[in-house]
């Protein structure tokens, strides 16, 4: 990469393909850019791009990779490891797929919707449902995340238990290689074993290999049955078992199952107006779960009731709601939907976004939770999500009487307590969000050796002048 980049002349270029409408470099502009959700990072870049076209967006890359301007690829900016923040040097350009947000086909026979990477996830859903389909890919922000985003980092969400990841949900790709080419790869089919499987490469790559343009993602029937639970359980080994209990009746009705510590539901109910306790004692722990069928004549309620009956009878779980109506379902949902932002509304904290076994999950919770407080007396474990899938977040809250700038001056001490115990019981130190910027350091101890030579040696191949999100992902 040259030192000093023509930074006008370039601009100049990037005008003339995008209009100026198309090239953003006024700080107030650009400045939503430059930071995340998280307020982790502030960057700096020296434009962003809005290309409106595949071709546009090849132009502009072709453009970066003979001058050696790196690339941040941006949908949503939703990333909860800085993956979509350009680094502090103002040497990059950020290229936001914002404008390219046309779904271009649905096919209800071949159950497939071809959309393009701005696609907001909310709109792919909705337009699913508009063609009597689902999109299956859920998640908390998913009004401003988008289709690029989602297959970049493998988003999982609510619904993994049922519909995999973002992965799974992905049949073909249209990418611009780090050189400027068109990889038009929007194939639509369940076979095809032509070689390599290069679409599954861009899949969780986080922008460092290329940038996704379009792709072809799997559609499913649309459920027309559906009830959601929201239980007071004993503690997290109550939560397992009647996670096992609604397997062994009816694992095809399962669509998301969902673990709250106590402590994250009351920050749930002080923090966001309208959300309240729908049991009528406060817990420790509780879990949602998701029910639905395509069956219209599915009965979920019946279903709910004989697993939560003898769950009771059991002692594991306390007291339950089941939603009946769709405001009621979406009201314990917000409950689950809402922790991130009730969180950040608490005061500091540091997310742990990672998975175990399943059959781990309980011991992950109670061990992590531990050695955190020992570590630091008075932090507040708030584990949540994803237990169906042995996701969870392991997250900690500052304590009350604490500085929240001195507890973050912890977070890489704070992390590494909790992947002790993650190492320990198999699991893995990134479940869902990824890599970005933020665990960087942790890929030497943790996929170090031929995994990560063998990663860095497909970055090297696809991205020789390392102009892709640089900093991002590998060490
Ligand atoms: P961005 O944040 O813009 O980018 C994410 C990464 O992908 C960056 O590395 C970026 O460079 C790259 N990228 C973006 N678009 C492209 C493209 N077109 N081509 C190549 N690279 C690209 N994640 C989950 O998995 N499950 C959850 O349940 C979940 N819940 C969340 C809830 C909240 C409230 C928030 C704020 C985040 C949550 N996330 C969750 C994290 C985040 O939403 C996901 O990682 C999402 O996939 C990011 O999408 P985005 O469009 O915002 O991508
Ligand atoms: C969720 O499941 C997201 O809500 C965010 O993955 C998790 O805030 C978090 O740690
Ligand atoms: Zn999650």
């Amino acid at each position: 990469m040259p030192d000093t980049i023509p930074t006008d002349g370039l601009l100049a270029e990037f005008r003339a393909l995008l209009g100026p409408a198309g090239v953003l470099t006024d700080p107030a502009d650009i400045a939503p850019a430059l930071s995340d959700w998280r307020s982790l990072y502030q960057g700096n870049a020296m434009a962003v791009l809005r290309p409106a076209t595949t071709e546009q967006v090849a132009a502009c890359v072709a453009l970066c990779a003979k001058a050696g301007v790196p690339i941040v690829p941006q949908g949503g900016n939703t990333s909860m490891v800085g993956g979509a923040t350009p680094t502090e040097d103002g040497r990059s350009v950020v290229l936001s797929l914002a404008r390219m947000n046309r779904i271009r086909a649905i096919d209800p026979v071949d159950m497939t919707m071809t959309a393009e990477a701005g696609v907001v996830l909310k709109t792919a859903q909705d337009a699913a449902a508009d063609a009597n389909c689902l999109f299956p890919l859920s998640l908390g922000a998913e009004g401003t995340a988008t289709i690029g985003g989602v297959l970049s980092t493998n988003a999982g969400g609510n619904t993994t238990v049922r519909y995999g990841n973002a992965r799974e949900l992905m049949l073909g790709l249209e990418v611009v290689l780090p050189d400027g080419q068109i990889w038009s790869g929007l194939r639509r089919l369940r076979k095809d074993n032509t070689g390599y499987a290069l679409r599954h490469l861009f899949v969780g790559a986080e922008g460092t290999l290329g940038i996704v343009t379009a792709a072809t993602l799997r559609l499913f029937a649309r459920p027309r049955a559906n009830e959601v639970l929201f239980c007071s359980v004993r503690d997290e080994d109550a939560a397992l078992a009647v996670f096992q209990r609604f397997r062994a009746v009816d694992e095809t009705a399962i669509r998301a199952f969902e673990y709250m510590s106590g402590t994250g539901v009351d920050f749930a109910v002080k923090h966001i107006p309208g959300v309240t306790l729908p049991v009528a004692e406060r817990a420790d722990h509780y879990i949602l779960v998701d029910l639905a069928s395509t069956r219209a004549d599915a009965d979920l309620q019946g279903l709910a009731e004989q697993v939560l009956g003898a769950a009771m009878e059991e002692g594991e779980v306390l007291d339950a709601v089941i939603g009946g109506n769709e405001a009621k379902r979406q009201a314990i949902w917000r409950i689950r939907e809402e922790h991130p932002e009730a969180q950040r509304k608490e005061g500091a904290s540091v997310k742990n976004d990672v998975s175990v076994p399943v059959s781990k999950v309980p011991e992950l919770i109670r061990r992590a939770s531990a050695a955190c407080i020992a570590l630091i007396p008075g932090t507040r474990p708030v584990p949540f999500g994803h237990l169906g899938d042995g996701n969870i977040h392991m997250n900690l809250e500052q304590p009350v009487d604490m500085d929240g700038a001195a507890f973050l001056a912890r977070s890489h001490d704070i992390m590494d307590t909790v992947n002790e115990v993650v190492r320990d019981l198999d699991g893995s130190f990134s479940a869902e969000h990824g890599i970005g910027r933020l665990k960087t350091d942790m890929m030497e101890a943790w996929r170090g050796g031929a995994e990560l030579d063998a990663m860095q040696r497909i970055k090297a191949a696809l991205d020789p002048k390392g102009i892709m999100n640089p900093g991002k992902v590998l060490p």
